[in-house]
């Protein structure tokens, strides 16, 4: 094995939702680095994996009836999930960590009771708004309009107690990481925190590392009502998956620190700012590069699952071949920009690409060398020195190739191979083999330029390797190279006069597309998943709304009923004008009242307590807009309150200034 080690990592994604062509975009660009350092005889370890924890996943698994655990096991494990997924797509990682794995929850435990023993982590409280229904704690930033985001009812000031991580302590080294080093890469990523999350002269906020209002985390085993903070759990993955704090594995001394951290713009934030001052507060050495890669969007917008427009690499794997996505992600987007994906550049590039400038050359070259040599060319030919300006390109855009790829500038990298490709292209226009052919004396001469076309061919499909592995591959094997031919130690260009190859034709690399055809096809996919998303959008509306109707039947079950609700009693001040005894009845007395703008007749059971004198001239208090009802023969338009008092009743009487028809609430 190599001394020259490299350690490649990718985020570990959420495991929320089936992965979409995001994640795919930066799990490709980080094989293809893993794939270039293992060619240059690097001993590589590339890690990614899922981070299973926190209220999100606890949330999506309460809506599909499941355990998180369930439901992260089906998306990480089941059929076409995150596994799957990366096997499809030819991803070559060494290891795959699951935050949910038992030697990394455990690691964890130890990590946060370190830091707090050394005093970096402590007991605070957490302010914030609170959602009573939701039972969720936010920031004033994550409220909408004011309200809670999840349900848009009001929040009320609260209050919970909570760890916190002493990054203020830290933010002095992580200015100076950030500024003066080359640690976060590319260079505007730098402005970015600086800008909007550190603030070099005025430091850093300590964070919040723990929860209460959830439980599906990593327990704080001392204090077990708090959870850690899903993000100091995921982050400390790149190291648990070597070993650090656990049996598990033993290739921390190896490995640690990392090459490099492959993650998009969204949580360099976290991996620039808050992982190196994890470390720091542990005494652990930093890792040497963090890259924040650009967004891809589609069609021009931002890809969500309400949107429908999420896109799904699994079918484009199976429509397009593998190799044709991850070339397509790789070539077409600069890495450190945001990108916008369309199917239209998707299939052009396909088309112009790889079945027009690879998929050609390849055939063609072939095809003339089965047809004029029976695939057979031997020692010999002519040079001329057009085939020194052929070698000369190739070397050019194998030093460029390098620098290219050793900054993650991947589509740059490509367009030099490509580049290669094309001039071995313009190589056949020039030296017009079918008419080298049409003369015996030419055959020399002919042979030279099959050799040199397959060497331009070799050199590309070694540059293309990490890319696109197993296109390579086939090329080698159509071109008949032999395994020492196939490595980057052999990636310069040998002139072609004394070497021999045996080809064999094979069927083209790169089917050209309809485009008119397939982005008829692919439309017709998004209008389903566009009208799959309202569907989902209507019943999760639906299901809200049960929820919302529950909730306030609950709260009417407990009795409990809101303002709204009690302001639909109409309750006024009545002056008793005149009462009688019912005929037929011992219990009831028929009172004639003043309600103000009008006089009205109830009939109240408080004969056995109250007799007519009682009442008469006294002010009362009546439900006004109570449904009439006849009681005995007589109509009562009302209803008079009166306390429950064991077997007797006490009317509510009002101080006689109240004036009649007066409403009370
Ligand atoms: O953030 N374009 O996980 P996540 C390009 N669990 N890349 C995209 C993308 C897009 N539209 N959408 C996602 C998390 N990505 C945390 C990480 S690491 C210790 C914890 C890629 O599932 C991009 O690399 O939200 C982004 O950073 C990552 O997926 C976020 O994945």
């Amino acid at each position: 094995m190599s001394d020259k080690k490299f350690y490649i990592t990718t985020p570990i994604y959420y495991p929320s939702e089936k992965l979409h062509i995001g994640h795919a975009y930066c799990t490709v660009a980080t094989d293809a680095m893993a794939r270039y350092k293992r060619m240059q005889g690097y001993d590589v370890m590339f890690l990614t994996g899922t981070d299973e924890h926190g209220q999100k996943i606890e949330d999506k698994a309460k809506e599909a009836g499941v355990t998180p655990q369930a439901y992260v096991d089906g998306i990480v494990d089941g059929p076409k999930g995150v596994r799957d997924l990366w096997k499809l797509m030819n991803i070559s990682n060494d290891r795959f960590i699951r935050t949910t794995d038992d030697y990394h929850v455990a690691a964890i435990q130890k990590i946060f009771k370190a830091m707090y023993d050394k005093g970096d982590i402590y007991k605070g409280t957490y302010k914030g708004k609170y959602c009573k229904p939701c039972e969720s704690f936010w920031t004033e930033s994550q409220l909408v309009d004011g309200k809670c985001p999840d349900c848009g009812r009001e929040v009320v000031d609260a209050e919970e107690e909570a760890y916190f991580f002493r990054a203020s302590k830290y933010a002095d080294r992580i200015c100076d990481l950030l500024t003066n080093t080359d640690f976060l890469q590319p260079r505007s990523r730098v402005n970015e925190m600086v800008n909007n999350f550190i603030n070099c002269e005025g430091g850093l906020q300590d964070l919040c590392v723990s929860r209460t209002t959830f439980s599906w985390g990593v327990p704080v085993d001392f204090d077990p009502k708090h959870v850690v903070y899903v993000w100091l759990d995921a982050l400390f993955n790149y190291m648990t998956a070597l070993g650090y704090q656990n049996d598990k594995y033993n290739d921390l001394d190896k490995f640690w620190p990392a090459d490099i951290h492959v993650v998009g713009k969204e949580i360099v934030r976290f991996h620039a700012i808050y992982w190196p001052a994890f470390l720091m507060s542990l005494d652990l050495p930093l890792p040497k590069k963090v890259y924040g890669h650009g967004w891809l969007n589609f069609n021009g917008e931002k890809m969500s699952k309400s949107k429908g427009n999420v896109i799904d690499p699994y079918m484009l794997s199976e429509r397009y071949g593998v190799d044709a996505l991850r070339f397509f992600l790789l070539r077409t987007f600069p890495f450190g920009s945001d990108g916008n994906f369309t199917n239209e550049l998707l299939i052009q590039t396909i088309n112009t690409d790889l079945a027009n400038d690879l998929g050609n050359l390849v055939s063609r070259s072939t095809a003339m060398s089965d047809r004029y040599f029976g695939g057979d060319l031997t020692t010999g030919g002519k040079h001329e020195p057009l085939d020194d300006e052929l070698k000369a390109l190739a070397d050019e855009v194998v030093g460029k190739y390098e620098t290219a790829m050793e900054q993650m500038q991947f589509s740059v990298a490509l367009g030099e191979a490509f580049r290669l490709i094309s001039r071995a292209n313009k190589y056949i226009d020039e030296t017009t083999p079918w008419t080298l052919a049409k003369d015996e004396a030419n055959k020399p001469r002919l042979l030279s330029v099959m050799k040199n076309l397959c060497e331009a061919i070799r050199v590309a499909a070694i540059l293309i390797s990490p890319v696109m592995p197993s296109t390579a591959q086939s090329i080698f094997d159509t071109l008949g190279v032999p395994e020492a031919g196939r490595t980057f130690e052999a990636v310069s260009y040998e002139s072609g006069d004394d070497c021999f190859w045996k080809t064999t034709t094979a069927a083209p690399l790169f089917p050209r597309i309809d485009m008119e055809k397939e982005i008829d096809e692919l439309n017709k996919i998004l209008d389903d998943a566009k009208k799959e998303a309202e569907k989902a959008q209507k019943k999760a509306e639906k299901a809200a709304e049960k929820a919302e109707k529950k909730a306030d039947k609950a709260e009417e079950e407990s009795g409990i009923i809101s303002i709204d609700d009690f302001m639909k009693v109409e309750l006024r001040a009545a002056k008793v004008l005149e009462a009688v005894p019912v005929e037929k009845s011992d219990k009831l007395l028929k009172i004639q009242v003043d309600m103000g703008t009008e006089h009205r007749q109830i009939v109240s059971g408080i004969r056995a307590w109250y007799s007519p004198e009682d009442l008469i001239g006294k002010t009362i208090v009546v439900v006004a807009n109570l449904k009439p009802a006849k009681l005995r023969g007589e109509m009562s338009n009302g209803m008079l309150l009166a306390a429950d008092i064991g077997d007797a009743a006490s009317v509510i009487f009002l101080p006689d200034e109240v004036p009649a028809g007066q409403r009370i609430h």
